[in-house]
């Protein structure tokens, strides 16, 4: 198998853009591939401070090599979730967060945030003592990583929240969001998320990067990840989805693609228009009518504390 453009040894197939790049050739054309989301969606520019999402996975770590060999101004944000399982996940991802850094970006800087140490309590005891958790503590971490995310990135006056979620993750939830016609949901799914009432602006710059370039990415590049998934993402929906969309793109190569950028353009362009309640802010709740957390002063629909400080009220 050939580069398609310098006919060199080939070491991956895109079927969906018809091209085989060898490494050198790949390493570039990821690299451009999110520089152009980034211009694209008008995501942010280099006079920008960032904060990325790390979690120690090959999507947020290939996204903050990207960012920082572009010249971008890149910090990395870790939140440590107490959770361990039996295979130590959590000490895990955090050892390959800094890894990470002492390999490849000595100079940069990366935040941790540790659950357990700064609140007392880790997702799994949070999730115990919490209706919300309900056994999956995935609703109760989802709403403390979007909180604290957000408190640092304001905090820090940072222009955006940058996060590694790729094309495969986008086609999964709008297909899921489209079976189930949550217009809220499919009005609002986007690359880029404005700031508002309080709420740190949002952006993904590798939304049109399938999963396997990102996997590729780190793996030519030397960048050494988690392989375990987080012990409670098991059997969770979004996996089936993505194993449905994936059955589409091996009969139809591009599909994926061009499931989720026609989605994009159709909304865009006004051809396709949702209306429908709006979904879930920083605390799983309505953000109309917002007003501030007396604790935290993070936005809040639900009285004078938010879901977050709410959390920590209840053993
Ligand atoms: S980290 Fe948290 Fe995920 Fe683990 S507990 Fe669920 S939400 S699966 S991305
Ligand atoms: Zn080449
Ligand atoms: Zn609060």
């Amino acid at each position: 198998m050939k580069c398609s453009k310098c006919g060199g040894m080939a070491v991956i197939n895109l079927h969906q853009h018809r091209l085989r790049l060898c490494e050198a050739h790949f390493l570039d054309w990821f690299t451009s591939m999110a520089q152009r989301a980034v211009e694209h969606y008008q995501m942010f520019t280099p006079d920008d401070r960032l904060l990325v999402a790390v979690s120690g996975g090959k999507d947020s770590l290939a996204l903050w090599d990207v960012l920082l060999r572009l010249g971008y101004q890149a910090e990395g944000m870790y939140i440590s979730l107490g959770i361990d399982e039996g295979i130590g996940y959590s000490a895990t991802s955090r050892a390959m967060c800094h890894k990470f850094v002492v390999e490849h970006h000595p100079e940069a800087v990366l935040h941790v945030v540790d659950l357990a140490a700064e609140y007392g309590r880790g997702i799994p005891e949070l999730a115990r003592s919490e209706h919300r958790g309900r056994g999956k503590p995935c609703a109760v971490c989802g709403l403390v990583k979007r909180h604290i995310m957000n408190r640092v990135a304001r905090d820090g006056g940072y222009a955006a929240i940058a996060t590694g979620h790729n094309l495969d993750d986008e086609a999964a939830v709008l297909l899921q969001n489209t079976l189930h016609w949550q217009a809220g949901y499919l009005a609002r799914q986007a690359p880029v998320l404005q700031e508002r009432e309080g709420l740190a602006r949002k952006v993904k710059p590798l939304v049109r990067c399938y999963e396997r370039e990102s996997a590729a990415y780190t793996l030519l590049r030397g960048i050494d990840y988690i392989y375990d998934e987080c012990p409670f993402a098991r059997g969770a929906t979004t996996n089936f989805y993505k194993e449905l969309l994936n059955d589409l793109e091996l009969r139809s190569p591009g599909a994926k693609q061009q499931f989720y950028l026609h989605f994009l353009r159709a909304r865009a362009a006004g051809q396709v228009r949702f209306e429908g309640p709006a979904p879930e802010t920083i605390e799983g709740e309505d953000p109309s009518g917002l007003q501030s957390c007396t604790r935290c002063g993070q936005p809040t629909t639900a009285g004078s504390l938010c879901a977050f400080c709410r959390l920590w009220e209840r053993r």
